[in-house]
């Protein structure tokens, strides 16, 4: 049993603490923000996932885990606080890296390990925590050991993943790696590989993350060139994925989440070698225009039009909102609705648009498009109005699905259709039984 202090109680810092504390050491759960370290104390979570509530009960009801506002002596030190994204530069903040490993030093001790678990720019640990540490006047590979290993837990199945996903370490030396690797070892089913050095295990992660999203901007380009032949994408996809070295990925209305639209431009930090990673950048992004020039096909004219957004979430089954593809189709919706070379015939709805930043760009103030926006995962999101699905739909020239909830699979088409202006329904996601909503007068577009 050890004593562990994990930095930082979000999506990889929490379930962490409480694999930890279940497996018997004793945690403490630190957070700067105290109503977090409130919220949890009373029981809530500050997020969804699916398990985790239970998973951290069980472990404040054996005693090992505790939640706190303050840092405490610990053999083990875990930061797992975010790394935002500087969007003007295209960069990684690591101001609360900094500030976590700073907070680190003056509670270390001789034999403490340090490791930083947050994605970050290959050389961050040895350039900015390692110096940080120091500063305690103990000296790292003798005194203190520290190492990167990066989370790679997937939302919607941390739990599982926490515990079975296969861990890359990094020490500063291989003293500080197999330190590390003890800990890991204790809870971690997958192996435990112990790479050259910390930069290298930070730019596996970058380069995990890189393949996914550059993999589903080929699926993407793929989907929009077979639509060009007439060709059905998923089935295409389907069979092509026969072959045992072909995989290809799901196409969709662009990559959300905190992870796969940031990490691959953390490899620009010291490299100008980045030019497939950015064009799959821009596939991805593009995806949400796509579906609108889509849209626009069949519409005619966003003039008077009502166009529902089904799921504010980034991907199924979550209830992150965090760079979600719905959101930005909402957004996008809306800024080409008010593009003065947009047709526009009558004068403005009175708040009915119900996307995030309803307000028409350049001060233009007859759009009368409206964009509902439903997600049966989120009661609440910031900056967005959501509505139910019922109402959502109600009088909708078209429906969109953008997430794969599993509640957008029981969706039936004639209720739908009975509640809609006009049966058409675009399915980004390949969602739903073709025939059927074709057979209930719907047409169907999808990806
Ligand atoms: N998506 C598609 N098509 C697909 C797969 C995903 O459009 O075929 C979209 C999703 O809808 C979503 C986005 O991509 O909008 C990202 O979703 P995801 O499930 O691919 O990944 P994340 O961001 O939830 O988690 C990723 C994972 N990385 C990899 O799979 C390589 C996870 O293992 C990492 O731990 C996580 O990033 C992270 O924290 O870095």
């Amino acid at each position: 049993m050890r004593s562990v202090c994990v930095h930082g109680l979000g999506y990889v810092g929490l379930p962490t603490a409480a694999m930890l504390a279940n497996f018997d050491h004793s945690v403490v759960g630190y957070d700067i923000d105290e109503s977090v370290v409130e919220g949890l104390r009373s029981g809530r979570l500050p997020f969804d996932e699916p398990g985790l509530d239970a998973f951290v009960r069980r472990a404040f009801d054996r005693g090992t885990l505790e939640v706190s506002e303050e840092i405490g002596p610990a053999s083990y030190h875990l930061i797992c606080v975010p790394t935002p994204f500087e969007e003007s530069s295209r960069s990684a903040d690591l101001s609360h890296v900094r500030v976590a490993a700073r907070s680190i030093a003056s509670h270390l001790r001789e034999g403490d390990t340090v490791v930083l678990e947050s994605t970050v720019p290959p050389g961050t640990t040895r350039s900015i925590v390692a110096p940080e540490l120091e500063t305690s006047g103990l000296v790292i590979g003798e005194d203190v050991a520290l190492a990167h290993c990066p989370e790679t837990v997937l939302p919607g199945n941390l739990v599982t993943e926490l515990r079975e996903n296969h861990r890359v370490i990094g020490g500063l030396t291989r003293t500080c790696a197999r330190s590390t690797a003890r800990l890991y070892d204790s809870f971690v089913k997958g192996d435990i590989h112990t790479v050259r050095d910390a930069t290298t295990a930070e730019f596996i992660k970058l380069a995990q993350n890189t393949y996914r999203d550059v993999n589903i901007a080929l699926a993407n380009e793929l989907a929009k060139i077979a639509r060009d032949y007439g060709v059905d994408s998923r089935e295409a996809f389907a069979h092509a994925n026969f072959h045992p070295r072909v995989e290809l990925l799901n196409p969709g209305p662009g990559v959300g989440g905190h992870c796969l639209p940031i990490d691959p431009w953390f490899l620009g930090h010291s490299s100008d070698e980045l030019d497939l990673v950015v064009a799959a950048r821009r596939v991805n992004d593009d995806m949400v225009d796509y579906v609108i020039e889509r849209l626009k096909e069949d519409l005619g004219t966003f003039d008077g039009r009502r166009i529902a957004v089904l799921g504010a979430a980034y991907k199924q089954n979550v209830d992150d909102t965090r760079r979600s593809p719905g959101l930005r189709l909402a957004d996008h919706l809306l800024e080409r609705a008010a593009d003065p070379a947009e047709p526009v015939a009558t004068a403005a709805g009175d708040g009915d648009i119900a996307a995030t930043d309803g307000a028409a760009p350049g001060g233009q103030t007859d759009v009368t498009l409206e964009v509902p926006i439903c997600d049966p995962r989120i009661d609440e999101a910031p900056g967005v109005d959501l509505v139910s699905l019922s109402e959502a739909v109600s009088g909708a020239d078209a429906a969109v699905i953008t997430v794969a909830h599993d509640e957008f699979r029981d969706l039936v088409p004639n209720e739908m259709g009975e509640r809609m202006a006009r049966r058409l329904i675009f399915d980004t996601r390949g969602m739903v039984d073709v025939p059927e909503w074709t057979d209930a007068g719907f047409t169907v577009r999808s990806l």
